[in-house]
């Protein structure tokens, strides 16, 4: 009967430390099938609704470029820190975060199965970073992009002072909203990621391939029938037009925090000993 009473208050002290102490965790997982398309490593950021990576219909910004042609994020991650956009019209001051997701592995990008995670141990998700933005370069292409274009359409506010375990999952890329970015001639033999794909030919480095002057339209149809030098026998996984939800998805949820869980160990562990001590003692009585 005792310890019913010593045990409450340590449930509702673990309740309070779960519900306040909550870093937050992004998961991206390339969701598509066997032999199916890859993603660089993709670039993330939380921004205050400022930032917008591109307008369908309009020509992309080089920051978008250098990423739908290479995977480079660098040039994007300096134009997102120092507080404007790409497309549209906005701006913020301070405050914004970003990442670019990088697994171990040989290739850093994600193959069909593979996924990568980062903790954020602080985001205002009430103010500087309510919204979410992503952008990643499909392989093998020359300048196919997922992102979202809308700079509010991923709203993290909910997540706000709720519980670990609270989630937003959606999925991205899915049928015909893979973009061209307008920027470089679909041609195999200077697309990036051949090799991954046991595809011949291929840039050998950054920046090859021939200008398209052209604007971000989304991708339909067989995204791989009009490229120029295409060698045939293309895996027919490979069209992500095909896949049911997209060719990935994204999780972002509340996590408890690493001295949270220190804290519930050291609480159980002091319950139990209380505990312990109480049958103990009535066995010895
Ligand atoms: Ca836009
Ligand atoms: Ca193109
Ligand atoms: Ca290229």
């Amino acid at each position: 009967m005792k310890s019913k009473y010593i045990i409450t208050p340590i449930l509702g002290i673990l309740t309070s430390l779960l519900t306040y102490a909550s870093p937050y965790q992004v998961t991206i997982e390339n969701i598509s099938p066997t032999g199916g398309v890859g993603i660089t490593p993709p670039w993330i950021g939380f921004h205050d609704g400022s930032f917008d990576s591109y307008d369908g219909g309009s020509a992309s910004a080089s920051a978008l470029e250098s990423l739908a042609e290479d995977g480079d994020t660098s040039p994007l991650s300096i134009a997102f820190l120092a507080g404007g956009t790409l497309a549209g019209s906005g701006s913020q001051a301070s405050g914004r975060i970003d990442s670019t997701l990088a697994d171990g592995g040989a290739f850093p990008g994600l193959l069909p199965g593979e996924s990568v995670s980062q903790t954020f141990g602080s985001l205002d998700l009430t103010g500087n970073n309510r919204y979410f933005s992503y952008v990643a370069m499909i392989l093998p292409s020359n300048d196919y992009y997922v992102a979202n274009g809308d700079p509010t359409s991923i709203d993290l506010s909910s997540l706000s002072g709720a519980p670990a375990g609270t989630q937003i999952q959606f999925f991205i890329g899915a049928p015909d909203t893979v973009n061209d970015a307008g920027t470089e001639i679909n041609d195999f033999d200077f697309s990036a990621g051949n090799g991954l794909f046991s595809l011949s030919g291929g840039q050998t480095s950054a920046g090859q391939g021939n200008a398209q002057s052209g604007v971000n339209a989304n991708v339909s149809g067989d995204p791989f029938a009009a490229f120029l030098n295409n060698p045939g026998g293309l895996n027919s996984n490979l069209n992500f037009n095909n896949y049911t939800n997209g060719l990935g998805q994204i999780t972002i949820s509340v996590i408890p925090e690493p001295s949270t869980y220190a804290l519930i160990i050291g609480l159980i562990s002091m319950g139990l000993l209380v505990v312990r001590k109480k049958i103990k003692t009535k066995f010895f009585i």
